[in-house]
């Protein structure tokens, strides 16, 4: 573990070398006006490289963001430094929030903390509740692995598309490449502790198209997941479609999520409001 944890290390410390913080663009200062939210200071959400309609190209990361934008909670958008990824981070990943001094790390539990400010669940019933912590566990814990992981870090197609949106250079200096290739060993090998990992692409690929299946199902023709009101599992859903439809991968599941119309539509109407790369 701690070996893994000193060779990730290594890998950003390289990645970062190699020019990938010339190509950064610095902040995307996302405030709002006139809300609840203390006016002493602003919340800092740390996050990779943004990607295409994307404000982070991680899931996780830009389930946050939509979250605050959603909630109207003021906060101010700042590029990891990769070498202090393991240092910086409380768990080794993003997304982490920094507020009063304070590292909250986590994207279920930062949603959940920044309820404080602003709860978009807050008149829910307890049944609706017990449905999006149902809808939060699918979407992180088993769409996350077969219509993200999957395609971009084991297709060897979508992994030339996606390391140079990593490293936000093009072409990728060899160095970088060779950390990134590294990183990627990594990330295969969580996906085989996973499980996921070790089944074929066609069962992965079964499992996300059932997955999104039940999301289109689901929403039906509601206007926000849960029906009329804006709720925090919509910064979810939104984050997954987001990461699967409109990217630059080639996969399966991609095409079928462009394929059903309430899914579509629901993401035409939310980016509307929430989409700022
Ligand atoms: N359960 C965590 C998962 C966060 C996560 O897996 N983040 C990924 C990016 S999508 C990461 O930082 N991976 C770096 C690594 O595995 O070393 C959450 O909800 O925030």
């Amino acid at each position: 573990m701690q070996r893994t944890h000193q060779c990730a290390r290594r890998c950003q410390a390289r990645i970062q070398r190699g020019c990938v913080r010339k190509r950064i663009r610095v902040v995307d200062d996302d405030r709002s006006q006139g809300l609840d939210r203390r006016e002493e200071g602003v919340i800092r959400i740390y996050t990779y490289n943004p990607g295409w309609n994307v404000p982070c190209i991680s899931p996780f990361v830009t389930k946050t963001v939509y979250y605050r934008r959603m909630a109207g909670i003021p906060h101010e958008i700042k590029r990891q430094d990769l070498s202090r990824l393991t240092l910086d981070a409380p768990y080794g990943k993003l997304p982490y929030i920094e507020d009063d001094g304070n590292k909250i790390a986590d994207s279920t539990l930062i949603v959940e903390y920044l309820k404080r400010y602003r709860d978009l669940d807050a008149d829910t019933t307890a049944a609706e509740r017990a449905q999006m912590l149902a809808w939060n566990r699918l979407l992180d814990e088993h769409t996350y692995w077969c219509a993200v992981i999957q395609p971009r870090w084991r297709e060897q197609a979508n992994w030339e598309i996606y390391a140079p949106i990593i490293a936000g250079v093009e072409p990728v200096p060899l160095e970088v490449r060779q950390s990134l290739d590294q990183f990627r060993e990594l990330i295969l090998s969580e996906f085989l502790g996973q499980g996921m990992g070790r089944l074929p692409a066609t069962v992965v690929y079964k499992r996300a198209r059932a997955d999104i299946d039940a999301i289109s199902d689901f929403l039906g023709s509601k206007p926000f997941f849960m029906g009329d009101r804006l709720r925090s599992i919509d910064a979810n859903v939104l984050s997954a479609l987001n990461h699967i439809s409109g990217t630059p991968f080639n996969f399966d599941t991609k095409d079928y999520v462009e394929g059903k119309k309430n899914l579509a539509d629901y993401r035409a109407r939310l980016n509307a409001h929430f989409e700022k790369p």
